[in-house]
């Protein structure tokens, strides 16, 4: 039997479809203020990367909290040892843990300065977060374009707009699919700080 192309089309569309699920209004805008709050009082880090035999300033200040003992390391040079859970980040792990149906053990930021900071277009596959990891990713402060597309050359590229308060949940299975990216940009571009929750294979039993 031979599919019409028509049929193949349709196909097509629903496989390439993003595993992702996105809620614009997933934090109330008093909660999604106060997170943005504290989180600038947060501890921010400028670190180096390795790049093409150059150590870089990664494009963008990160922070990591998370369980004892889970490390992460990602592009083989950019090593992120968590502090405490700090209460807000707690306070978020929570409700993310309640609403997904997953575990997380560590949670990464990424704050934005403006519209020159940015992370390349990418998958989140570092072995210590175990295989298909769930990834929770919440965004604070000024709205952002959020890309994701199949890896290799089929497919569409899906573009969200990230705003305060905002959640975009990627499924298990997407980083072995999918690359995602938040670009440059050379419009005029407030602050945003991106928290996303993670699981770690050392992560504390619950
Ligand atoms: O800032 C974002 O929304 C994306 C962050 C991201 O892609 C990552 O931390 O891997």
């Amino acid at each position: 039997m031979t599919l019409e192309g028509t049929q193949l089309e349709l196909i097509d569309e629903r496989t390439l479809m993003a595993p992702v699920d996105f809620y614009p209004n997933f934090l109330s805008p008093q909660e999604a203020d106060w997170l943005f709050e504290a989180s600038q009082q947060l501890d921010w880090q400028q670190n180096q990367i390795r790049m093409l035999g150059k150590w870089l300033d990664v494009p963008r200040l990160e922070a990591i909290y998370g369980d004892e003992g889970c490390d992460y390391l990602y592009s083989k040079t950019v090593l992120l040892q968590p502090s405490p859970w700090a209460d807000p980040l707690q306070w978020l792990r929570e409700k993310i843990e309640d609403h997904t149906g997953y575990r997380y053990h560590i949670v990464i930021g990424n704050r934005y300065r403006n519209g020159k900071d940015s992370i390349g277009w990418h998958a989140d596959k570092e072995p210590t977060m175990g295989e298909k990891p769930a990834i929770a990713s919440i965004s604070l402060g000024a709205t952002c374009r959020f890309s994701i597309k199949p890896k290799g050359s089929r497919g569409e590229t899906q573009h969200f707009e990230l705003e305060h308060g905002s959640l975009i949940f990627m499924r298990p299975g997407c980083q072995s699919t999918h690359v995602h990216q938040v670009s440059k940009t050379a419009k005029p571009l407030g602050e945003r700080i991106n928290w996303t929750f993670r699981p770690h294979v050392k992560g504390a039993r619950r």
